[in-house]
């Protein structure tokens, strides 16, 4: 049976076939002078909790053309035209050339207080910053959501009010929004004469999703359209590593909300043996990056000449394999001093496709009333779990390792 090419909307990951695109009115005058009256939207007030009121959806029956390709359509009430594109499941305005560029749905996941949402912000901080500039990369939010969401409630949270996040809320998959992000690589010379363009999506789960089976289901979809998977561990929830921190290091509570990586990797795994369809003989094949979080709490420890001790090297802007694999190695190694050698038996038996990585977002421990340290943020190989993803999705070139 053919399988009919399908787009997978990278806010609400339902997957729809393209005729299926709705549009949004753009709310002008049209040319009879009459202009649609913005109402709230019922389907992005019911998933996401967005109650602004928009101008009118509806199907894309009458397209119009733009250099010879039908990206707008007509509005059947006041006949302006417009280019908003939308998902029919959800009413999120799709990005600009989705469906023409490469689109990567990133899933972020692990338990309740490994450190998700600082990463996250953190990350995507970067990107836009000191890694952006590095592989001359541009990374915006995709829309006016993203952009404001990002810059209002986490960015000036962390950086200029020294907030750490509370526990994102649990249960509320269907009202927290992913965060979308053109990422484009200004690379003429590596990809031939055409910018790379690809779209990611960050979806950060609640840790206390993982805890029970039923809410595990509710992050079902988007591990299923997941392209890669940023599973973020908290070394500080394992024995052996907890017994190793840094003296004054804040220990994580570990209480029945909490679970340690090795359960939480267990639920992960199968819930993606569930969401794949796969077999118990077939082993997951999207790309892991299993990142353990809050390295500067354990540093101290390392030998020198760890590759944790350095930062990744930066002279090219390409993916560093060599960097890479010794840094996974010496992870793998980590994880038998933290008593931490299951998880590398279940991500061996299960997964094709993994990496470790360890990091720590804010570069240094929270102060003693869980607030940025005053010296600020200095993260410290929070690119790497996204970049090697990147290479794996071919958006960057990689050297041979
Ligand atoms: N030492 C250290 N602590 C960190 C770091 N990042 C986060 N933390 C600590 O971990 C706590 C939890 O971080 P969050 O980002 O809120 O964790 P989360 O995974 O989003 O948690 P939930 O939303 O509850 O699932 C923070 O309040 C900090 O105390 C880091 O890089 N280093
Ligand atoms: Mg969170
Ligand atoms: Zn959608
Ligand atoms: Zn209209």
């Amino acid at each position: 049976m053919p399988l009919m090419p399908s787009l997978l909307c990278p806010y609400c990951y339902q997957p729809f076939p393209p005729r299926k695109t709705l549009f949004r009115c753009a709310g002008l005058l049209g040319p009879g002078g009459e202009r649609c009256k913005p109402e709230r939207d019922q389907a992005l007030s019911r998933r996401f909790g967005m109650n602004e009121a928009l101008p009118p959806v509806f199907p894309g029956g009458r397209l119009t053309a733009v250099n010879g390709r039908r990206t707008g359509a007509r509005c059947p009430s006041c006949q302006g035209e417009t280019t908003q594109r939308l998902c029919p499941n959800c009413h999120s305005q799709l990005p600009v050339h989705f469906g023409r560029v490469d689109s990567r749905l990133i899933a972020l996941i692990g338990a309740k207080g490994s450190g998700k949402t600082v990463y996250m912000t953190v990350l995507l901080h970067e990107l836009m910053h000191s890694v952006g500039r590095r592989f001359d990369a541009a990374v915006v939010g995709s829309d006016d959501h993203t952009r404001s969401e990002f810059s209002k409630r986490y960015e000036e949270m962390l950086y200029r009010q020294s907030v750490l996040p509370g526990t994102t809320r649990p249960g509320q998959a269907e009202v927290r929004r992913p965060l979308v992000f053109k990422v484009t690589l200004d690379r003429s010379g590596l990809f031939g004469t055409r910018d790379r363009h690809t779209i990611t999506s960050f979806f950060d789960t609640a840790g206390e999703d993982l805890i029970s089976k039923e809410s595990v289901d509710l992050n079902v979809r988007y591990l299923r359209g997941a392209d890669g998977i940023i599973l973020l561990l908290d070394p500080l929830q394992m024995r052996g590593a907890r017994a190793g921190a840094a003296p004054g290091t804040r220990l994580p509570d570990r209480d029945d909300k909490t679970d340690s990586p090795v359960n939480v990797l267990t639920r992960v795994t199968e819930v993606l043996y569930e969401a794949t369809g796969r077999g118990p003989n077939r082993r997951i094949d999207v790309p892991v990056a299993v990142a353990f979080s809050k390295i500067d709490a354990l540093r101290h420890a390392f030998p020198p000449g760890s590759p944790l001790l350095r930062e990744p090297p930066d002279a090219e802007p390409v993916f560093d394999q060599a960097d890479s694999l010794a840094v996974h190695d010496h992870v793998r190694a980590l994880l038998h001093e933290w008593d931490g050698a299951q998880i590398d038996q279940i991500m061996r038996k299960n997964f094709s496709t993994f990496r470790y990585f360890g990091l720590s977002a804010l570069g240094g421990g929270p102060t003693a009333d869980n607030r940025v340290d005053p010296r600020g943020v200095h993260p410290y190989r929070v690119a790497d779990p996204f970049l090697w993803l990147l290479s794996r999705f071919n958006a960057l070139p990689a050297t041979k390792g």
